[in-house]
């Protein structure tokens, strides 16, 4: 859309300047001093990186441009008769900081509709991957499939000046958005039906409706589910592990296909995105082994065997936040206003979510021992029929896409360096500190 470009390309001007100023005048003040713990222990909480299209705070949880999650589905345009936030509303938020009109709007799905295409012989490659190659593998090949379609690596070979670089990066952006539903779309017919008869998408539907229906989904709650959840797993600042690493790879001038593709691999660890398939696998397993009758005494019994056997409880914990998170939050109010009450597995949610934060603190050592979006995702998903639990992380990835994307076109526009901290041997750190 002309309009979305100018809008962005208008605010990274106004943004460059406020940078320049800033990193003239304060480039030198201090954020804070780096422990030895955090060198040691993955960075956290180091301040360490600009990152545009959200910022979360460890008890309010996430913001996308300022606007947490309630705000966000308040204020978003919604799809007719709809209640949920539209995806590619929340895109556009994220890359210009408000949401569009309802022409906008509609423009924008237009575009992302013929932007979501891809060449036949792409779609054949994806196709002819292994039905049992993880389908996060898939993603991550799939995306990587279309990168020779890069407009930015292409205007990068053809000598493009780096004040322009964010241009063909918004090309891309928007054209990765656009195509990785139907790269994940494919992908769940190879693994789970008949990738030869993969429902169309119809260019009158909004993005999470059209995604639902081309894995097969008629159902319009369902639609609506896809439209939050796509929403609320869009972005969750720049330190986590698939927005860092996107963040990271793209900082070399890789295009967005190569960067994504790289975040996908990151989102694919169980520490990381795949922890709601073991999250569905852990409620799934504490069914089958306690029936559909289980009390809060055995789900207690449950998760204490689970941390003797050595194994972490999915769902719950996180590296920064120190409070349930509201996006779990969302899903449990998703599950409150379309799903019947005796939903045994929703209720196995709602149990642990009583449950699990206590036996989790009792262990003195877990940092935050609430529930993060992991641990209601795949109750509401299985409710609906989606029940390949492996499938699960590409649906996060399909929406991590989303703000990776968006704050990738931002890095380029404020023209961010390549990313180079320093690293230490043991004995360096051990020595640098006996000596200061
Ligand atoms: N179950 C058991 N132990 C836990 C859990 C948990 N859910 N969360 C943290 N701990 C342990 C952690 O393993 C560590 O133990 P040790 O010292 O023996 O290595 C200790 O508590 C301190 O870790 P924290 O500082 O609380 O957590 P950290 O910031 O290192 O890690 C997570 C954050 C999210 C990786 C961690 O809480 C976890 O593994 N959770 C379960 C997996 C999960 O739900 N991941 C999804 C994250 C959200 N996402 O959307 O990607
Ligand atoms: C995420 O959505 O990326 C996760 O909650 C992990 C994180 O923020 O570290």
């Amino acid at each position: 859309s002309v309009a979305l470009k100018k809008k962005v390309e208008h605010s990274i001007q106004e943004k460059q300047k406020v940078l320049n100023h800033f990193k003239k005048e304060h480039g030198n003040a201090k954020l804070g001093d780096v422990t030895v713990g955090q060198v040691i222990g993955g960075m956290r909480s180091m301040p360490g990186l600009l990152y545009e299209t959200s910022k979360l705070h460890h008890l309010d949880g996430i913001t996308y441009r300022g606007k947490d999650l309630y705000q966000v589905k308040e204020q978003s345009p919604k799809a007719p008769g709809g209640s949920e936030p539209l995806p590619e509303a929340a895109l556009w938020l994220l890359l210009t900081g408000e949401f569009p009109s309802q022409s906008e709007l509609q423009e924008f799905q237009t575009e992302l509709f013929n932007r979501g295409q891809i060449p036949a012989e792409i779609e054949k490659l994806i196709k002819s991957f292994p039905k049992t190659m993880h389908p996060m593998t898939q993603l991550s090949m799939g995306v990587l499939a279309c990168q020779p379609l890069s407009k930015f690596a292409k205007a990068y070979h053809d000598g493009i000046h780096k004040s322009k670089y964010w241009d063909p990066t918004f090309e891309d952006a928007l054209d990765v958005c656009a195509r990785v539903s139907r790269i994940a779309a494919i992908i769940f017919h190879n693994c789970y039906g008949d990738n030869n008869k993969i429902p169309t998408a119809d260019p009158a539907l909004d993005y999470g409706a059209n995604f639902a229906k081309q894995l097969g989904f008629n159902d319009k709650t369902f639609w609506e589910l896809m439209r939050l959840y796509i929403v609320i797993h869009a972005d969750h600042e720049g330190g986590n592990v698939s927005a860092h690493a996107t963040h990271l790879v793209g900082s070399t001038l890789a295009d967005p296909y190569l960067s994504f593709s790289a975040g996908m691999n990151g989102l694919a660890g169980p520490l990381h995105g795949l922890a709601n398939q073991e999250c569905l696998k852990f409620l799934l397993d504490l069914q089958d082994k306690l029936g559909k009758t289980w009390t809060e005494d055995d789900i207690r019994q449950y998760v204490k065997d689970t941390l003797a056997s050595g194994k972490v409880v999915p769902g719950y914990g996180h590296a920064v936040l120190r409070k349930t998170d509201p996006r779990f939050m969302c899903e449990l109010n998703f599950a409150d206003q379309f799903i019947s009450k005796d939903d045994n597995l929703v209720n196995l949610v709602k149990a642990c979510y009583r449950v699990i934060p206590n036996v989790l603190e009792a262990t003195g050592k877990v940092s935050n021992p609430w529930p993060n979006v992991d641990a209601g995702s795949g109750a509401l998903l299985m409710h609906y029929g989606l029940n390949q639990f492996d499938y699960y992380t590409v649906l996060f990835g399909v929406s991590r896409a989303f703000g990776v994307m968006a704050a990738q076109v931002w890095s380029r526009g404020l023209g961010l360096p390549i990313e180079r901290p320093n690293s230490f041997t043991l004995e360096h750190l051990i020595k640098k500190v006996e000596h200061d």
